[in-house]
């Protein structure tokens, strides 16, 4: 019993010691204490902790970590070996320039003589044909008076008024121009449409640069005139020509609505 006792103030008296003594005295103590008993221990605050140890020997390697991203492409390598068979043609291009004309070919030889046109039979066959749509139509406009046939002419109304460059343009759209009367016969013509319709017409005449002088649409100057009296006296302010329903003729200015005749 008493042994115990002196070893259990032995120990409190050496951990007192140990909170106040330095390190190195501390280890010494340590050393003593442990030699006595073991079992017993430190019940105070902890000591200043102690100075850190050398560093040890490398530790075995861990496992691999997780892949990493893919590494930039490297250099191109050296030439490979044979070059390979050639690839398939490529779409076609677009069509270049036409080039420059060819010279001119020698002459062929004639070819086999034709028939004359009256032994031809199919070519009579076809003028038949073109004169009987002739006379069709020749037939039908005479019917219903919209056409007078004058020598080469044939001149025709749709029963329309409009302004001098409306008239030339419906009768070039019907394939023809606006009627132009070159001679007394032709004047006639126009003077029974225009009477038909009661209606004033104009004409393919128009004044030139000069006033009273008068010009048809090709620029000729106009060998015909049916002029009415003291007529033309618009002085360079009427260059269009209009027909009475006389049949005589009044220099006008070109925006007055008046009847369409034609000649084809
Ligand atoms: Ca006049």
């Amino acid at each position: 019993m008493s042994m115990s006792v002196r070893h259990s103030k032995g120990l409190r008296w050496a951990c007192t010691m140990m909170l106040s003594l330095p390190a190195l005295a501390l280890a010494t103590l340590a050393a003593s204490l442990l030699a006595g008993d073991a079992e017993e221990s430190c019940a105070a605050a902890p000591g200043i902790p102690g100075m850190p140890g050398s560093i040890g020997q490398p530790g075995r390697d861990g496992r691999d970590g997780v892949k990493g991203d893919p590494g930039p492409p490297g250099p191109m390598g050296p030439p490979g070996g044979m070059p390979g068979l050639p690839g398939r043609d490529g779409l076609t291009g677009a069509p270049g320039s036409v080039g420059e004309r060819g010279q001119r070919g020698e002459k062929g030889e004639p070819g086999l003589p034709g028939l004359p046109a009256y032994q031809d039979e199919e070519l009579q066959e076809t003028l038949q044909e073109l004169r009987h749509h002739i006379l069709q139509v020749k037939g039908a406009l005479n019917l219903q008076k919209t056409s007078l046939p004058v020598g080469d002419k044939v001149f025709s109304s749709n029963g329309q008024s409009v302004n001098f460059a409306a008239t030339r343009e419906v009768c070039r759209r019907a394939g023809g121009d606006i009627a132009t009367p070159e001679n007394e016969e032709e004047n006639q013509a126009i003077m029974s449409i225009v009477k038909q319709y009661n209606t004033y017409a104009y004409l393919g005449i128009v004044e030139g640069k000069d006033p009273g002088k008068f010009y048809y649409l090709d620029e000729t100057p106009v060998n015909y005139t049916n002029w009415y009296q003291r007529e033309p006296r618009g002085g360079g302010k009427e260059n269009c020509v209009e027909m009475y329903t006389d049949g005589t003729w009044n220099d006008k200015n070109c925006q007055q609505y008046r009847l369409t005749i034609c000649e084809f």
